[in-house]
């Protein structure tokens, strides 16, 4: 949780845009060694963290909340975390973040409280929290007041199915490289014509399987 004080997430909890709670699965271990974790029935290398407290921690979350809440599980055997789904996300009030550890969690509690698996990535983590601290980020900056006018979430990559085009600030020459021309002619037309292109040469270089659904969607 420190680690989204210095951040815009940080300003927006400050702000009271936001509120990011923290609840802590061992507070809710009815074991009387606090374990959380056990043995995978059928073997297999590993701890499984068991369905008692990852319920009872959930229980008290939900019961100060009005409604049901979306609960996302973060785990490598998600649905891939897009833009998209960070905008519905944003658009839900309350969200439950639920953050494996060890192995997995046990399946039976899984099933009774999450409505989405979400996934950041085609690698392994050693545990959901930095998975978590990317959906705050992702989601937070698309509820409305978080970012201020200067930090506008318009004309971003992703937006338009395409990454960003490149940008330039002053000075017009560094290191021997000029600004593109265009920039500089005052030319908006111009201008918007030149990043769109840029933006498609991008995506078609580095993400072609961006590429291929933008060329589809703009058939
Ligand atoms: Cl959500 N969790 C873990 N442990 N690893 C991941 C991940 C999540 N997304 C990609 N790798």
């Amino acid at each position: 949780m420190q680690a989204l004080s210095a951040s815009i997430t940080g300003r927006a909890i400050r702000e009271e845009k936001i509120a990011v709670e923290a609840v802590d699965i061992r507070d809710f271990t009815e074991d009387k060694h606090r374990h959380v974790d056990d043995y995978t029935y059928g073997g297999g290398a590993g701890m499984l963290m068991q369905a008692q407290p990852v319920f009872a921690a959930y229980e008290s979350v939900a019961a100060r909340l009005e409604k049901k809440p979306r609960v996302v599980y973060l785990t490598p055997q998600g649905v891939p975390f897009t833009q998209d789904l960070a905008r519905d996300f944003s658009e839900c009030g309350e969200l439950v973040l639920i953050c494996g550890h060890y192995e997995g969690i046990d399946e039976r509690v899984l099933e009774e409280i999450v409505t989405d698996r979400v996934s950041i990535g085609d690698y392994v983590l050693t545990g959901g929290e930095l998975a978590a601290m990317v959906v705050v980020d992702a989601v937070s900056r698309l509820v409305p007041g978080v970012l201020h006018n200067d930090e506008s979430a318009q004309d971003e990559s992703f937006a338009g199915g395409l990454l960003e085009y490149p940008q330039y600030t002053r000075p017009e020459s560094w290191h021997g490289k000029e600004v593109p021309e265009i920039l500089l002619s005052g030319n908006h037309k111009k201008i918007e014509e030149w990043r769109l292109k840029q933006a498609e040469e991008r995506t078609r270089k580095f993400r072609p399987d961006l590429y291929e659904k933008y060329e589809a969607n703009n058939q």
